[in-house]
């Protein structure tokens, strides 16, 4: 790394950031020759490790068997956490997963076991978790098939959220193309204390920076405030820079880095890392003069930072909980909280852990109720053991939690509130610990208002179970009729006894994976084995119909919802059928509601666009800013391609969600025009006249003819550089790569 980087600095002619010190010390070329452009260059990069969760490693495995590879190249592993539903706890709802999935973790094992993966079984806790206590490291590199993997930022790595077929590449020993971030420093001045938690700073800078500040841009924190924080805080900060759109987060090594891996029984990676500390961290001139060598410096001083609430259904909207009395009024917010839930992926740890139990144990020691339900998902069985051990749960018990397993469950829609009555459920407010709060995420109600807060303020609220009690402030009456105040909440950084487990639900693959075969039933709901799709002609790409414009925020929730349809992650024709049906139709605001142009009626979007491809008939999908901001699953992708539409056309995208969309071989394009988005019309037809031309920076263009014979020239954009020009060509990038493979 020394060596690499020195180059680099040497080759750019000044002072480095931490993040360039990691992407320029893990170029595909090794040793740096060339300066690269920020937010223009494409560049090849070679990862230290991948990992992958069981709701999109379906599709990544399945087509990494099409690499033709006897073993993963690098680093692997895959986890379990996705598909465990929470209904009652832990251990009935982990019992229910191993019978209702078990076809599918069999699939993910035996793939493990023959390719060199390591599989973490179900129980074992969530990806991010899991791969922050055992393997993410300073100054590496690593990619991973869901957006959170950004979390091993707190750990001073580079960690970026994929789609699968960007993990194919590197899985089968080949470059993985990035285009260099921009870079956005963030300082931290001044001190976390009181209320106030990691979770708020994040709160804050989705604030500021909104859903889409951060794309295509590495965030880079730094300062008193940063050094001050435990590593896991970190990690919380970094895991929720997905909301904000950013490539990943990271921060410099520090004490809070080495203690963390002590901790986590590493004392080898700390000492490795203490050795080479001045390049894990950025290059004092750096953060002395931010603004020089940053594209954007915000600072925010965590002294007079308020603990904040973020919703209903965006993580960006912002409000401190001194102001959620009046927001809640004006907005009419329902004020009672249902639910008060902690966990998930984004703060779990000890730290969080401890200081929310430290709010629950006033509620004995001060005789108050709970009033709202609350829950608790650990992040992975360390954590749950020692918690357990420490007598965290024990105090949670005490007023009335349920533990749900160690997994994802309410965060992701894997949540069994409401039985099948979730889509008419009434209006009601929860507040989570978790990071998105889109509509229907939680619990599949779209009348659910979730609001993103801190453990310690979820915790509070649930006590009072009144969205507008600042615990600040606000006095609470106990069971006596007395008036009480919670004490601030208090918390140890790490286990002061250690960390413990009996069995973290490793599984390591064998040596020589040769002999194990996998098997798919032919039959099967729930896994599908892939065909190559067919590369998308000139000609098809003339007379195609519009399948839907859509309204307003489309999200991968809204192209490939969770929930329920986790269950076909692994069967492309089936989670098919949830193609689109949570985007709003521009032209009667209706979800999942759509003309078929052919017949002229109205139906479902998956069916309508089934009619189109039995004729053989192309479509396009239009959209707004952001789409397929969320989730890296590379669903949203795949899906529209298997049922034949060619092109997606939009004011902006999401990073992960436009690199799966190229991946799969289609046209991911951007009005030049924003405002001739309003020229697209329910009936339209579309002509792509000079496709045969496609080729790097030049926009392409498109012929819409509307109802009336009267026709539109549009522009539109794209960012295709020749290699993936030639996915389009193929018909995907895993097309090339068994050309290549084959050659
Ligand atoms: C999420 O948080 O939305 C998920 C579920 O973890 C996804 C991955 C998926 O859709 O499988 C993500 O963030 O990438
Ligand atoms: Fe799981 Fe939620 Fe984390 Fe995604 S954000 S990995 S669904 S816990």
């Amino acid at each position: 790394m020394a060596k690499r980087v020195d180059k680099a600095r040497e080759l750019v002619g000044k002072p480095l950031t931490l993040s360039e010190k990691i992407l320029y010390s893990h170029l595909w070329e090794g040793i740096p020759t060339t300066v690269f452009n920020r937010g223009k260059d494409y560049v090849d990069f070679a990862p230290d490790r991948v990992a992958c969760q069981d709701a999109t490693a379906q599709m990544a495995l399945l087509q990494f068997m099409h690499a033709g590879k006897p073993k993963v190249a690098v680093p692997t592993t895959v986890h379990c956490d996705h598909l465990i539903q929470a209904k009652v706890g832990a251990v009935a709802d982990l019992k229910r997963a191993n019978q209702t999935s078990n076809e599918v973790f069999d699939f993910l094992e035996s793939v493990s076991n023959k390719y060199g993966i390591g599989f973490w079984k179900p129980g074992a806790g969530i990806i991010h978790q899991v791969v922050l206590e055992n393997y993410a490291f300073p100054g590496g590199m690593m990619i991973g098939t869901d957006s959170h993997t950004v979390n091993a930022g707190g750990l001073g790595m580079v960690a970026i959220g994929v789609g699968g077929a960007d993990a194919v590449d590197v899985m089968a020993g080949m470059a993985w193309e990035l285009k260099f971030p921009k870079l956005i420093g963030i300082k931290l001045t001044g001190r976390l204390s009181g209320w106030t938690a990691p979770k708020d700073v994040i709160l804050k800078v989705a604030d500021i920076l909104t859903v889409k500040g951060g794309t295509g841009a590495i965030i880079e924190y730094f300062g008193e405030g940063a050094t001050s924080m435990s590593c896991t805080g970190k990690g919380t900060i970094c895991n929720m820079g997905a909301e904000v759109g950013a490539t990943t987060s990271t921060f410099g090594y520090d004490a809070s880095m080495d203690r963390y891996l002590r901790a986590t029984d590493r004392k080898d990676v700390a000492e490795a890392a203490n050795k080479v500390a001045d390049y894990l961290t950025a290059d004092p001139e750096v953060y002395e003069n931010p603004e020089k060598y940053f594209d954007q410096v915000i600072e925010i001083n965590l002294t007079e930072l308020e603990p904040h609430l973020n919703g209903p259904f965006t993580p960006d909207l912002s409000t401190p909980i001194s102001k959620m009395g009046e927001a809640a009024k004006a907005n009419d917010w329902p004020l009672n909280v249902e639910v008060g839930l902690i966990g998930s992926c984004t703060n779990s740890s000890y730290e969080d852990i401890s200081r929310a139990a430290s709010l629950a144990k006033q509620v004995t020691d001060k005789n108050l109720k709970t009033k709202s339900k609350f829950t608790i998902t650990p992040g992975s069985e360390q954590v749950r053991y020692t918690i357990e051990r420490d007598g965290f749960i024990k105090t949670f018990n005490n007023i009335g939690a349920t533990v749900f397993a160690n997994a994802c469950g309410p965060c992701i829609g894997m949540w069994d509130r409401y039985g099948d009555s979730a889509a008419k459920g009434p209006r009601n407010t929860i507040v989570h610990s978790f990071n998105r709060n889109f509509a229907k995420r939680a619990d599949g109600n779209p009348n659910t208002l979730a609001f993103v807060g801190s453990p310690e303020l979820v915790t509070a609220i649930a006590i009072a179970g009144r969205l507008d009690f600042n615990p600040i402030t606000d006095t609470l009456i106990n069971e006596d009729g007395q008036e009480v105040k919670l004490d601030e909440p208090r918390g140890y950084e790490l286990p002061p006894e250690g960390f413990a487990v009996e069995d973290a639900g490793f599984i390591a693959p064998d040596k020589d994976g040769s002999r194990v075969e996998v098997k798919v039933a032919t039959d099967s709901e729930r896994l599908q084995l892939l065909e190559p799709f067919v590369p998308i002609s000139n000609a098809s790409l003339q007379g195609m119909k519009l399948l839907i414009k859509a309204f307003g925020k489309c999200t991968t929730d809204h192209i490939s919802m969770a929930g329920p349809w986790l269950r076909y992650r692994g069967h492309l024709d089936n989670i098919a059928n949830n193609t689109l049906i949570g985007a709003v139709n521009a032209f009667n605001k209706k979800t999942n509601f759509v003309k078929n142009q052919l017949t002229g009626e109205y139906g479902g979007v998956p069916d309508t666009q089934r009619a189109y491809k039995t004729k053989g008939i192309k479509t396009i999908v239009v959209g707004d800013h952001n789409y397929g901001e969320g989730s890296s699953r590379e669903h949203a992708a795949m899906q529209p391609r298997h049922l034949g539409v060619a092109a997606v056309l939009v004011k902006s995208f999401a990073r992960i969600h436009e690199t799966n969309l190229k991946k799969q071989g289609m046209l991911a394009l951007t009005f030049s025009k924003e405002s001739d988005n309003d020229l697209i019309q329910e009936d339209d037809t579309f002509n792509f006249v000079d496709i045969q031309d496609f080729a790097p920076g030049k926009p392409l263009t498109i012929e819409v003819v509307h109802k009336d014979g009267s026709k539109d020239m549009i522009k539109t954009n794209h960012t295709y550089n020749l290699q993936q020009i030639a996915w389009f060509r193929e018909g995907s990038a895993l097309n090339v790569i068994k050309k290549e493979n084959a050659a």
